[in-house]
């Protein structure tokens, strides 16, 4: 599928609970993609990071698979009040790569029901369509080249205007035209997310993938869900070798 054209043909094929039609229709979206197991190894520092402050004690550091309440996290950092809006950056470094074309990778978010699913295809944020439509989740930018340590692409999230049917906030990087231009994860490094607190400017979570990914070219990074009613963040660095495709299936989207 060719993302640069804009994905004029995404349409959701899950408006009424049809989740099991797309998941039939599209059997090789996720062949073999999800990376290995919990237990990797441990997240590094970036000994080169200038920009972002190095993770405090503060600051909850998320290992693989891990799941943290983001009120608890957010008080732990010094936040005072209840968070309303958060912000999830994303940032990843390319400098493994040597080859002729741009490597230009994307934030992609979907805002997902109790199912999993989107409600419709408005809900898939990416950087032709940066905002859901109740402005409640916003994303920044495209940003082309992944330069620097900070983040490099980031989303907005209103906690409190969110529609109450989002249960669920899926955080995604792809790599734009991965397959014509023979790119994938193996070329990346320092991928991660951190959550900051939009209001004060606190940081306080943080999810260095430390997994060492080769021919995937999608990447779930994390989620925001809503548990006995509170909003928690799970640590999931799966990849996928199908890329955005695989990522589509996955959450009711239909790329066609
Ligand atoms: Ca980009
Ligand atoms: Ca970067």
């Amino acid at each position: 599928m060719n993302i640069s054209g804009g994905l004029g043909g995404l349409n959701t094929t899950n408006t009424n609970n049809q989740q099991q039609a797309t998941e039939t229709s599209q059997p090789a979206g996720l062949g073999g993609g999800i990376g290995g197991g919990i237990g990797g190894a441990q997240p590094t520092a970036n000994s080169t990071n200038t920009t972002t402050p190095a993770p405090s004690s503060n600051i909850v550091s998320l290992k693989k698979g891990q799941k943290v309440s983001l009120a608890k996290s957010a008080q732990g950092a010094g936040v005072n009040g209840p968070l309303t809006t958060v912000k999830v950056g994303l940032g990843w470094d390319t400098n493994k790569y040597d080859g002729q074309n741009e490597f230009d990778l994307d934030v992609f978010t979907f805002a997902l029901k109790a199912d999993g699913k989107v409600r419709n295809a408005s809900d898939f944020v990416f950087y032709n369509n940066k905002k859901i439509p109740e402005g409640a989740i916003v994303l920044s930018g495209d940003n082309r080249t992944g330069a620097g340590s900070g983040d490099d692409e980031s989303v907005e999230i209103n906690l409190t205007s969110l529609p109450p049917e989002i249960e669920k906030i899926a955080f995604c990087i792809t790599i734009n035209e991965a397959e014509t231009r023979g790119q994938n994860f193996g070329m990346v490094d320092n991928a991660f997310a951190r959550i900051v607190d939009a209001g004060s400017g606190t940081e306080f979570m943080r999810y260095d993938l430390s997994e060492d990914y080769s021919i995937e070219t999608a990447l779930v990074v994390g989620e925001l869900y809503k548990h006995g009613g509170e909003w928690k963040f799970r640590a999931v660095g799966s990849g996928f070798t199908e890329g955005l495709v695989a990522l589509c299936a996955e959450y009711g989207v239909s790329a066609e």
